[in-house]
């Protein structure tokens, strides 16, 4: 049917521009006096929209007419980052954009700049969460991305005193025009009641689940816009509202304000994105969002797939794959049971067949208090349907068990859906485990400790299950975007195929050798620390010298990532300027940055310890020249945009075997960082790739630190190593904290601590050993360029591409489908 299409938009320069002037004057109506940028950047918007509007549809109908298997990607978080670069870019119109604004006198970086980034995750998670899509559009997989529209996103961090201070972030308050409402697609979701058992006129044992206080999600499409190839994918985020009789029964009963209470509570539901990065704290409202984006979200497949294919489930797991990531929505397993049980009446058998065969569980961390667990009690309250039959499956899979390992009562314990005691838990990552085909780690040391340890006894049980997936991240705009000086040059060098086949970046590798590309490579990273020098002026009042090492280290705040180790590192240099031990000095930047969770005491403490220690040193004249330190407050996806391009050592310092992966790690790689880093998660990889020669390693082994466990000493060790000695006695005499005594004590009392299970003291004398080896290479600018150049020539194997073709190939199984082009 042709009744509603449209001939296809312009995307020459005059095109661009007579549709940005019609929005701007007609739509928003705005002229030459209006001050605020922001409608220049509203009218940019619905211009570019317009253009991916139309590939949107065309892609839709190419996977509706295909037929084809899909896949979902479920997450509660989506960091997306800015869309109008992003789009503007993937849709090659950045020259004709800037030409179309240049005539109208204006500059598509200053109206670009003025995007709020929508925040709506916490980090890493979030973030690749976002690197997927953009991968998967790019290679034109079919998959959907399902999550939640907050109302408020990540908190922006202040700081006050060298504290953090939480501010909320409202980024929908002058609206998002990347978002288009769908009400007609509105579900329905239930919470609390009571089930009903009746049996149906065949005999039939059906289950009710009444009385229930139902809450709408309404969606919010978001396009995804592939690299230069029409492919426009959807990432659906969902809003809870309240339905309309709720607010009926209630007026009718003369409550007014109590129906308004009401309708808040419903709506709360998708106020607020948890700023918890590693822990879950059993909030109620946390479980609710949980079930609210499962609920919807299987609701919504179910729904086209009886539009595509009537009530026949018989081949719904041949087409369709869940991917879930991390627990976060691991209650998908019980809900898709209810859904096909309860509202498609299918037998219990063939119900789980579905749903064993068509999800799947990524998980993210190693730490055991991330892993989720959900108290009984608040599932019998809030979903006591959804415990019916976690309990149902429970029991069907400790038969299996038992089965297995007759007699073996401890192990039929272990792996229970439930954990027993006076207030039993779900077990989550059980429950995801249960109900998928695949589980995957997230870097190839991470996927074979969760199966050596956290899921040691599933993995005895179906070994066949478990599997990894290295992480990636997009290079569009991980180096493409972010980093135009060294796109150029990449360009020019090794042709452009690279920002589709990253491993093209290999090509580079003997250009290392060339001097004079090398001196080419330098001027540019000069030119984005030069970028990078500015911003961290403007955000902190800090001047970092060009010609000093920018050592960087961004990523949340967590002792696990030990900032405190870096830390430690800055005082040993402070202590040796202050002694004068400065020949063959090399001058160092250190930067650092990131959020604390609200209510996580000892990051929030180190935040403190940073900017109070970057204080003194800064204002000492003996440091002038030769040591600098920041905290780049409100860390978040644009400012990494301009980090990672000015970034000479990238610090990755995690205690071995806790950091699941990392990606900004990655990022860095690519932008031509050179890594100081421990054998954790994707290090190991990424000093594979790029050679021992080109890597700083430093540190004890995942291996190592559980064998120090229970005999560690950090008293004899500090005793011991002179200079962690002369570091704990500045920190321990208040040097930092002058008028504040004491206000550190509970950092040194954990460096101390024999039971410190981040070991910091343990490495550091191998940390300051690397950090010397850095420093020396640094000082050789031919060697530090060449290791620079073979960072991002090795980085291939870290594109998002690569680990999305992996998914594909061992998970979704999905074809690649192009929609018509538009012309
Ligand atoms: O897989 C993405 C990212 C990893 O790179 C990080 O190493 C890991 O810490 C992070 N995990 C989480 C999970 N938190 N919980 N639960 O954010 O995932």
């Amino acid at each position: 049917d042709s009744t509603f299409d449209l001939p296809p938009l312009s995307l020459d320069a005059d095109g661009i521009a007579h549709d940005f002037k019609h929005y701007y004057v007609h739509t928003f109506g705005r002229d030459r006096q209006c001050l605020s940028a922001h409608y220049p950047y509203q009218a940019l918007a619905t211009t570019v929209r317009d253009r991916l509007m139309e590939r949107w549809k065309t892609t839709r109908q190419a996977y509706d007419e295909s037929g084809c298997r899909r896949a979902y990607y479920l997450s509660l978080e989506f960091l997306m980052g800015r869309a109008l670069s992003n789009a503007t870019f993937n849709l090659d119109l950045d020259e004709a954009v800037a030409r179309g604004l240049r005539t109208l006198g204006l500059e598509l970086e200053e109206i670009a700049s003025t995007e709020p980034d929508p925040g709506l995750g916490n980090g890493g998670l979030g973030r690749l969460a976002a690197c997927f899509l953009d991968s998967c559009a790019t290679l034109q997989l079919p998959v959907r991305g399902y999550g939640l529209r907050y109302e408020y996103g990540m908190f922006r961090q202040v700081i006050e005193n060298g504290a953090q201070v939480e501010e909320p972030d409202h980024w929908l308050r002058e609206g998002h025009p990347w978002e288009i409402e769908r009400p007609e697609f509105t579900q329905r979701i239930q919470f609390g009641g009571r089930t009903e058992t009746h049996r149906d006129q065949n005999g039939r044992i059906v289950v009710r689940w009444v009385d229930t206080h139902d809450v709408l999600a309404i969606p919010y499409d978001v396009p995804v816009p592939g690299y230069r190839n029409d492919t426009v994918n959807t990432l659906r985020l969902w809003k809870a509202a309240a339905t309309d009789e709720f607010d009926l029964d209630e007026f009718n009963a003369g409550s007014y304000t109590e129906s308004v209470a009401q309708k808040n509570a419903a709506e709360h539901i998708t106020m607020v994105l948890y700023p918890n990065d590693a822990s879950e704290n059993g909030k109620e409202l946390r479980l609710r969002q949980q079930y609210f984006l499962a609920s919807a979200s299987l609701k919504d497949v179910l729904r086209d797939w009886i539009r595509l294919h009537g009530h026949d489930f018989s081949r719904f797991a041949e087409l369709n794959c869940f991917q879930l990531n991390d627990t976060h929505p691991a209650v998908s397993v019980a809900e898709l049971m209810r859904q096909l049980l309860d509202e498609h009446h299918l037998e219990w058998n063939e119900a789980w067949d579905i749903t064993r065969r068509t999800l799947a569980y990524t998980n993210h961390t190693l730490l055991p208090e991330a892993l989720e667990r959900w108290p009984v009690r608040l599932f019998r309250q809030l979903l006591p349907r959804i415990l019916e039959i976690i309990f149902e499956i429970n029991a069907r899979f400790l038969d299996e068990v038992a089965l297995r390992w007759p007699g073996d009562i401890d192990r039929l314990r272990r792996m229970s859906l439930i954990e027993e005691g006076h207030d039993p838990q779900v077990r989550m990552a059980y429950l995801a485990i249960v109900g998928s085909f695949s589980v995957n780690g997230v870097a190839a040391l991470h996927s074979r400790l969760l199966v050596e340890g956290l899921f040691r006894d599933f993995y005895e049980l179906w070994p066949e299950k478990f599997n990894n997936k290295t992480n990636g991240v997009t290079p569009r705009r991980w180096l493409a975007m972010c980093n135009p000086g060294l796109r150029d040059l990449l360009n020019e060098t090794i042709g452009t195929g690279w920002t589709r086949h990253l491993e093209q970046l290999s090509r580079l590798a003997h250009y290392a050798e060339d001097s004079a590309l090398r001196a080419r490579w330098h001027a540019i990273k000069q030119a984005n620390k030069a970028r990078l020098a500015e911003q961290i002026h403007d955000l902190c009042g800090v001047d970092f010298p060009l010609e000093a090492m920018f050592d960087v280290q961004v990523k949340r705040i967590h002792e696990y990532k030990r900032q405190l180790l870096n830390v430690l590192h800055v005082i040993h240099l402070y202590n040796r300027i202050k002694h004068g031990d400065t020949a063959d000095w090399t001058p160092r930047c250190i930067l650092i940055g990131g959020k604390a969770a609200p209510g996580y005491f000892m990051a929030k403490l180190i935040i403190k310890l940073i900017n109070y220690v970057a204080r003194v040193v800064n204002k000492d004249p003996a440091t002038s020249g030769l040591l600098r330190m920041a905290f780049v407050p409100d860390y978040r996806v644009s400012l990494m945009e301009v980090i990672a391009p000015g970034t000479d050592l990238s610090e990755q310092i995690s205690t071995a075997g806790k950091e699941a992966s990392g990606t900004g790690n990655m990022k860095f790689m690519m932008n031509g960082a050179v890594t100081i880093g421990t054998l954790d998660g994707a290090n190991i990889e990424i000093r594979d790739q790029v050679g021992e020669d080109n890597f700083f390693l430093f540190g004890l082994t995942a291996e190592g630190v559980e064998s120090l466990r229970g005999h560690y000493d950090p008293n004899v060790i500090i005793a011991n190593d002179p200079a962690l000695r002369e570091v704990m006695n500045l920190l321990e005499s208040g040097y930092f904290n002058q008028f504040e005594g004491g206000l550190f004590d509970p950092i040194i009392h954990s460096i101390r601590n024999p039971h410190d299970p981040w070991m910091t003291a343990a490495d550091f004398r191998s940390y300051i050993e690397a950090q010397e080896r850095a420093a020396l290479a640094y000082r050789d600018r031919e060697r530090w360029v060449r290791m620079s150049i073979l960072n991002t020539a090795h980085s291939g194997y870290f594109s998002s591409d690569r680990t999305i073709a992996d998914y594909n190939r061992d998970i979704w199984r999905l074809q690649p489908v192009a929609p018509r082009p538009v012309a």
